[in-house]
């Protein structure tokens, strides 16, 4: 059961977020009127939202998810792999402080949130072009100190790690393009994401609920018939600057 929630609101610089997609610039209100939904879809699953103001400097500041790690039993903040967003390592740390009395900290190499999946206690950490292999291997022997494990996933296309795949509770995985035929998810069901609706793989597990990005019919039919309880997000904004709908909050 997750209990709180941080998330950090967008700012008007969101316009400049790092992207490689070209879906056009983002529009900040409309920006911040989904940030609102999700806020409230959130609050509807029984967790408790900490909203942290927005930070102008960062343009990318919302994706909170990316400049730490947290999980019931330690926070990780970690070393954000490109020169924009480095500094909300700094930043994050508003947010944790009412939590967690002490934090770990990726010092060796970068690494970025949107690259860590967690399974019970075991994550997957993603070697892309945000974390590399030094980061990663310090993040294991973090976790491994806490009794957790960790294992590193090269990825070959993806963005970040959960760009493509995301545990949704049930031993179920969401999984898009190269994970597909991944053999290390063999002992997973798995639900293949349509390669036209590749964003919807990107959803969370919130409680009885699956938090699902709007507009994304096939893949939504599909978690209905597979047993979710759905409740969906408009995040066009956000998908124009490849954030995913996981990398805009903090969950433990
Ligand atoms: C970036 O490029 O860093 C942001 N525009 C998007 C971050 C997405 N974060 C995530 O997938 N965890």
């Amino acid at each position: 059961m997750f209990k709180n929630v941080i998330v950090r609101r967008p700012g008007s610089t969101v316009v400049e977020g790092q992207t490689t997609s070209d879906l056009g610039l983002p529009n900040f209100e409309l920006a911040q009127k989904q940030h609102d939904e999700y806020i409230e879809v959130l609050k509807s699953t029984g967790v408790a939202v900490t909203v942290l103001e927005a930070n102008d400097k960062y343009p990318d500041s919302c994706f909170v998810e990316d400049p730490a790690v947290v999980t019931k039993d330690f926070a990780i903040v970690t070393n954000p792999g490109v020169d924009t967003r480095n500094g909300e390592k700094e930043i994050i740390v508003e947010g944790l402080k009412n939590f967690y009395d002490k934090y770990e900290y990726i010092t060796e190499g970068t690494l970025e949130g949107g690259d860590v999946m967690q399974i019970d206690k075991h994550f997957y950490i993603g070697l892309s072009k945000r974390t590399n292999e030094a980061g990663a291997k310090q993040f294991i022997s973090i976790v491994e100190k806490y009794g957790y494990t960790g294992e590193i996933v090269v990825l070959k296309e993806m963005f970040h790690l959960k760009t493509g795949v995301n545990f949704i509770g049930d031993n179920t995985l969401l999984v898009a393009g190269e994970f597909i035929t991944d053999p290390r998810f063999d002992s997973y069901k798995k639900l293949e994401i349509a390669s036209d609706e590749m964003y919807a793989a990107n959803c969370i597990r919130m409680n009885d609920f699956l938090v699902m990005p709007a507009d994304f019919p096939k893949t939504k039919k599909q978690l209905e018939d597979a047993g979710f309880k759905i409740k969906e997000v408009h995040m066009s904004e956000f998908q124009k600057i490849d954030g995913g709908l996981s990398c805009l909050s903090l969950r433990f």
